[in-house]
């Protein structure tokens, strides 16, 4: 039966976004069947019918190149569960409203804004943004506040690259993100009492380290609506809300910007946030995280300091004390 057909594909191909296709292909087979009628469909109907889906997929598959940056060892968090376990508090605020929420959000034309501390604002375009360098695949582990966490295969490369072509001048000092924000368009950001838009920041080292990522796409594909679309930053060794979604306004800035979670609860979120197995939330422990997508007796493990990345970053906050800056 035709239906069956995607599973006679072997399963060495068969990787998480694969068997995530291979449904998506058998439920738009079934959505083509409807529409066509319940008239007997014909070989080359059908051949039709399946045949689109390639062609979706084609565009958008982004063309990428290895990156020594990649973390590797760890099994890959699927693509079903990077899709739909997301925090996007603008489309509501429970892990499965993204996916069915954020369909609305208009990824083109999109433009990112550069403003504050440069040698003169620009507004680049996001196809532009997308050629600018080499698009890498970078593995990296995403760990949450919440004390859950992912393996995810993004794409996209430093941010120390884009920051290049801004020209900041010697008084920017840290770097502001805001979130794209229209009501019309999130109606469901009235589900918190957050101050819109989304803010983040990072101070300037933090955002020329070279683990930075300015992403925009994940398993070789452009970024999903719900994982931030058409571009979001990336930074592997802080907790996952550091990392603004949908970005539309980069701004150079000589002071630490106001950013969205530390100012609702400073006590619960610091500017810096730092993944810290040794400094607690206040309301729950730090010390171990919870993978998502494996069997419950193999989810827990220990959280590692700066998630793993200490080599890498450390030495950015040698000689401050991380309990007071956390
Ligand atoms: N604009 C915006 N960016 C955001 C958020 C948000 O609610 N809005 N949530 C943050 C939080 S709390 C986390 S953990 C990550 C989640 O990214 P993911 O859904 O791709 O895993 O996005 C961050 N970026
Ligand atoms: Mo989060």
């Amino acid at each position: 039966m035709l239906i069956g057909k995607p599973s006679a594909i072997p399963s060495s191909e068969i990787t998480p976004l694969g068997a995530y296709r291979q449904f998506l292909s058998r439920r738009r087979f079934l959505r083509g069947a409807v529409a066509a009628g319940a008239v007997a469909l014909a070989a080359d109907r059908v051949a039709q019918v399946i045949e689109p889906d390639k062609v979706a997929f084609a565009e958008t598959r982004l063309q990428t190149v290895s990156s020594p940056l990649t973390t590797t060892g760890e099994q890959l968090t699927s693509f079903a569960d990077i899709t739909h376990y997301n925090n996007f508090y603008e489309f509501g605020v429970d892990k499965g409203d993204p996916a069915k929420n954020a369909g609305g959000l208009p990824t083109r034309p999109w433009t990112v804004k550069v403003e504050g501390k440069v040698a003169k604002p620009l507004t680049f375009d996001i196809d532009d943004l997308l050629k600018l360098r080499p698009l890498e695949d970078r593995v990296y582990r995403h760990r949450c506040v919440e004390a859950w966490s992912m393996v995810i295969p993004w794409v996209g490369y430093s941010l120390s690259e884009f920051i290049k072509q801004c020209d900041p001048l010697p008084s920017a000092k840290y770097v502001q993100f805001l979130s794209y924000y229209d009501h019309h368009v999130e109606k469901w950001s009235g589900e918190s009492t957050i101050y819109w838009p989304y803010s983040e920041g990072l101070r300037m080292d933090e955002a020329l380290n070279p683990l930075t990522l300015l992403t925009f796409g994940l398993y070789g594909e452009t970024l999903p609506n719900q994982d931030g679309a058409p571009v979001r930053i990336v930074i592997p060794w802080k907790y996952g809300f550091k990392s603004a979604k949908s970005v539309v306004t980069v701004r150079f800035v000589e002071k630490q910007p106001s950013t969205t979670w530390n100012d609702m609860a400073p006590d619960e979120y610091g500017f810096y946030s730092n993944v810290n197995p040794s400094v607690d939330h206040p309301r729950w422990s730090q010390k171990r995280e919870r993978r998502i997508g494996l069997p419950f007796y193999a989810q827990w493990r220990e959280t590692l300091m700066f998630n793993g990345y200490g080599d890498q970053v450390a030495s950015m906050y040698q000689g401050m004390n991380l309990r007071k800056y956390y």
